[in-house]
C-alpha cells in the first residue's frame, strides 16, 4: 500500500537522504502573484476590500468583520455537552503545560558594576488565524490561544473565515472554543484578505476600529501562507505551516495495527498529508500494509486517505537498524514523529529534528492533537530542523537591559575603542571616551 524505499546496506549522507525520502512540495511562490493584489487591495481599501474579496471566495459577506459578542456567547450555549467537556479537558491540560513554559527574567553579573538582564516581554497584540472550510478545528483555537494567554500578550484576536451556512460568521464550534477560552475579539474574515487585515487593520462596517496586530500565528491554506510570506517583516509570523506529516520509527516490537491507525489518522487531514513509516522490520512493513488495506476501506474519509497514502509524500523506508532509522528521521524532520521501538524513551531522546515526538505505544499523535497538553501547531516540511512549534516563547521577546556603572565602563573602554577603530567606526569609540574627558 505504501511505496517502499530500501536503504538497507547503504550509507547515504543527509543531503542524499533528503533527496530520497518521500516528501511533497507545496509551491507557495507559485501563488504569490495571485495574493499580492489582495494584500495591496486591503492596504488601499481596508475592510471594504477584505469583505468584497471574501464574498468572491466564501460566497458570503458578514455584516461586520468583528463577530458580535452575543453571537459568540450563543455558540457556546448551543455547544454539545460532551464536546464542551472534552474541550475543557483539552484547555486545562494545555494550560498546565504552557504555564510551565513561562520564563523569568535572568540577571547576569558580567563584571563588578556591569549587568545584563534579559527580560521576557509579551508581544503587544497578536492575531491567531484559525482555518475554516473543510477543516473546522476548535482544537486549533485552543493550541493558538492558550500559549498566547499564558505569555500574557496585551490583546489577541482570533480570525477565521465566514461560513455561508452560519450567517456569515465563523463556524460555531470555533466561536464556542473562543468563548470557552475567554477570547473577546473574533473576526469573521479568512484567507489572504484575513491575514492582510490582521497586519494592516482597518475600520469595520460598524465604525469600530480594527487594530492591526504585531504577530500572526496559526496554520492556513497556501493563500494564507503566501500572504504571511508577503507581510512578514511588517508583522511577525510563526513558521509556515504546510500539510500535516507523521513519521513513525518502528522496530519489530511495534504493533502493526496501531502503527497503521496512526498513519491513517494524519492522512485523514488532507490529500497532501504525509504518512511515513521508517522501520527495521520488513515483516512489520508488510503487516502495516495489510492493515492499511482494511483500515482505509473501512474508515470514513477513504478517498482522501487513499490519495494521501499513495502520494509521493508518503511511503515506507526500510533501514538496517535503529541507528540508521535515527539518521533517516533526523534528515526528514517530521512535524510529528512516533517512536515505537524497544527502549522508546531512550531512542526518542536521541532524535534531533522533529516538531513533536510521541514516545512508546501509548502516545499516539492524535492524543497530542487534542488532549496531551502539548501543542499541535508544529513546523512542517522539514522546518523542524530550525523551528519549534507554538509555545509561550512564540509570544515573548527577550529584551536585554544593559546596566554599567562609571567604573565598569571605564574598565572596558579601551577594548571598545580598539574594536571601533578596527571597524573604522571611530565615533563609536568616541561615544565612550567622551564620557571620561573632563
Ligand atoms: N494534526 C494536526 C492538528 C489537528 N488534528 C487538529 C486534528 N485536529 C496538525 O498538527
Ligand atoms: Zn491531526
Amino acid at each position: 500500500m505504501l511505496a517502499r524505499t530500501d536503504l538497507r546496506g547503504s550509507t547515504p549522507s543527509t543531503a542524499e537522504l533528503r533527496a530520497t525520502l518521500p516528501r511533497g512540495e507545496v509551491d507557495v511562490d507559485a501563488v504569490l502573484h495571485a495574493v499580492r493584489p489582495i494584500v495591496d487591495d486591503v492596504r488601499a481599501r481596508g475592510v471594504d476590500a477584505a469583505l468584497e474579496i471574501g464574498e468572491r471566495f466564501d460566497k458570503v459577506r458578514p455584516a461586520s468583520v468583528r463577530v458580535p459578542g452575543p453571537v459568540v456567547a450563543a455558540a457556546l450555549e448551543h455547544l454539545d455537552a460532551d464536546v464542551r467537556a472534552a474541550l475543557e479537558e483539552s484547555i486545562a491540560r494545555s494550560r498546565t503545560v504552557h504555564a510551565d513554559q513561562r520564563r523569568s527574567e535572568t540577571v547576569t553579573q558580567v563584571v563588578a558594576g556591569g549587568t545584563v538582564t534579559e527580560r521576557w516581554v509579551p508581544v503587544e497584540r497578536v492575531g491567531l488565524y484559525v482555518p475554516g472550510g473543510n477543516a473546522v478545528y476548535p482544537s486549533s483555537v485552543v493550541m493558538n490561544v492558550v500559549p498566547a494567554q499564558a505569555a500574557e500578550v496585551g490583546s489577541l484576536v482570533v480570525c477565521s473565515p465566514p461560513q455561508a451556512d452560519h450567517g456569515g460568521w465563523p463556524h460555531p464550534a470555533i466561536l464556542a472554543a473562543c468563548a470557552l477560552l475567554g477570547v473577546e475579539e473574533v473576526w469573521s474574515v479568512g484567507g489572504a484578505q484575513g491575514i492582510s487585515l490582521l497586519a494592516l487593520g482597518g475600520t469595520d462596517t460598524t465604525g469600530d476600529v480594527l487594530e492591526p496586530v504585531d504577530l500572526i500565528t496559526g496554520p492556513g491554506n497556501i493563500y494564507v501562507t503566501a500572504a504571511k510570506r508577503i507581510l512578514r517583516g511588517m508583522v511577525g509570523i510563526d513558521s509556515e505551516a504546510g500539510p500535516t506529516e507523521i513519521a513513525v520509527l518502528a522496530d519489530d516490537t511495534a504493533d502493526a495495527v496501531h502503527v497503521a491507525a496512526d498513519l491513517v489518522s494524519q492522512a485523514e487531514h488532507d490529500v497532501l498529508a504525509a504518512s511515513v513509516l521508517v522501520t527495521t522490520s520488513p515483516e512489520l512493513a508488510d503487516a502495516v500494509d495489510a492493515a492499511l488495506v482494511e483500515m482505509v476501506a473501512a474508515t470514513k474519509h477513504t478517498e482522501r486517505i487513499r490519495e494521501a497514502l499513495a502520494g509521493r509524500q508518503s511511503g515506507t523506508v526500510l533501514v538496517d537498524d535503529v541507528e540508521q532509522g535515527l539518521r533517516v528521521v533526523d534528515a526528514y524532520a517530521a512535524e510529528h514523529l512516533e517512536i515505537q521501538t524497544r527502549d522508546a524513551s531512550v531512542v526518542a531522546r536521541r532524535v534531533r529534528n522533529a516538531g513533536a515526538i510521541f514516545v512508546g505505544p501509548w502516545s499516539p499523535v492524535s492524543l497530542g492533537d487534542y488532549c496531551a497538553g502539548s501543542n499541535h501547531v508544529l513546523p512542517t516540511a522539514g522546518c523542524a530542523r530550525h523551528s519549534s512549534g507554538l509555545s509561550v516563547q512564540t509570544f515573548l521577546r527577550g529584551i536585554h537591559l544593559v546596566e554599567y556603572t562609571e567604573a565598569a565602563l571605564a574598565d572596558v573602554a579601551r577594548h571598545v575603542v580598539v574594536l571601533a577603530d578596527a571597524e573604522d567606526l571611530p565615533a563609536h569609540g568616541e561615544a565612550v571616551t567622551a564620557r571620561f574627558r573632563s
